[in-house]
């Protein structure tokens, strides 16, 4: 077997960051000192590269722009490596994550991120154990294929899908969460895969990488006592084309008659309106009760399991590919790349 060759994008995140001598506060660090504290990995034995985005940054400075600058960084690197690791803050990893699965088409090889709850210079950091697992997955092969040729999250001993993912906690070391879809392996003294549940490409092709997004967006987090005002200006926002309705339980929402109407008004001048669950598993069932039946109607879009990442970055992401409304509301519907059971 040939020596793997594995791509390390650093983006930044607590996993590089120090504490600053002024203010105390958390801030990036160079990608030289995040190299000198994992020497283990040089026992890997593999032949490992690195590029660094300048400046690192706080994973809450991610945006769409910075999605496709590593996307591209993977395009062109793409045939000299097995596989690719992208350190990146744990705040919005679930979107990045969930916004490069759709971004590849033909994906062959793992594209793992992770990153840590802990700076990797303290002495109980995360950081050590998350980045050296899943090297060691971006490496992994099972008869000359990628074990994972997928966009997956490693994080606390556990490999997720990186769309099905969620960040459910700020302190504790078990960060993540996949409530809707089982992990794709598990790191204990062996790292053993659920390859039942790993996907693999359907065509064999070229990587082709998609990198327009459209921001013309809008969450909107249903709530009881939310008033016509509240709603109309959102529906009002100039140049709006997506809403991303999270909506109670099973994808329901009040039966007022002025909500159903600006619902009915917005569908009408274009908007897509994508319904997903504010719970935290589970799917919309459109129907299942007359507080969805009048959505359903109206021509709201079912998001079925989907996570609020990955139903904002696929949004953005669909709307940025010039797609009819038609062709929009079916891909919505349906898996791109495994962010929705069906
Ligand atoms: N604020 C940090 C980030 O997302 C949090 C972390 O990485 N744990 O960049």
């Amino acid at each position: 077997m040939s020596t793997p060759n594995i791509l390390i994008i650093y983006t930044g995140g607590t996993i590089g960051m120090v504490q600053k001598a002024d203010s105390g506060s958390l801030a990036p660090m160079k990608f030289d000192n995040i190299l000198e504290e994992v020497p283990e990995l040089n026992k890997f034995g593999y032949s490992i590269d690195t590029i660094a985005f300048n400046p690192p940054i706080d994973s809450s400075n991610m945006s769409p722009s910075i999605w496709i600058k590593i996307a591209k960084t993977i395009q062109r690197n793409y045939t000299k490596y097995d596989g690719f690791v992208i350190l990146h803050g744990t705040d919005t990893m679930s979107y990045t994550a969930s916004a490069l699965s759709y971004m590849f088409e033909n994906l062959d090889k793992p594209v793992i991120l992770t990153g840590s709850q802990l700076p990797i210079g303290m002495t109980r950091t995360d950081g050590k154990e998350n980045f050296l697992t899943a090297v060691e997955i971006a490496a992994a092969k099972d008869n000359d294929h990628a074990m994972v040729p997928e966009v997956c999250l490693y994080f606390d001993y556990k490999l997720f899908r990186g769309n099905r993912t969620t960040k459910r906690n700020s302190e504790q070391f078990s960060a993540f969460e996949s409530v809707n879809y089982p992990p794709l392996a598990k790191a204990g003294v062996d790292i053993i895969y659920s390859t039942e549940f790993i996907n693999h490409p359907r065509h064999k092709g070229l990587l082709k990488v998609y990198t327009t997004f459209d921001d013309n967006v809008v969450v909107l987090k249903m709530f009881p006592g939310i008033n016509s005002q509240v709603i109309n200006s959102i529906f009002s926002i100039p140049g709006l084309k997506g809403v991303i309705l999270e909506s109670f339980g099973s994808g329901n929402v009040p039966t007022s008659t002025w909500l159903i109407n600006a619902i009915k008004k917005a569908i009408k001048k274009g908007i897509i309106i994508l319904n997903i669950t504010q719970c935290q598993g589970g799917r919309v069932q459109m129907g299942q009760y007359e507080t969805s039946m009048e959505l359903l109607k109206a021509g709201v879009v079912s998001g079925y399991d989907m996570t609020t990442e990955a139903a904002v970055t696929k949004l953005m992401f669909l709307l940025g590919q010039k797609l009819s409304h038609e062709e929009i509301a079916l891909h919505l519907n349906n898996s791109l790349c495994g962010e929705i059971s069906q």
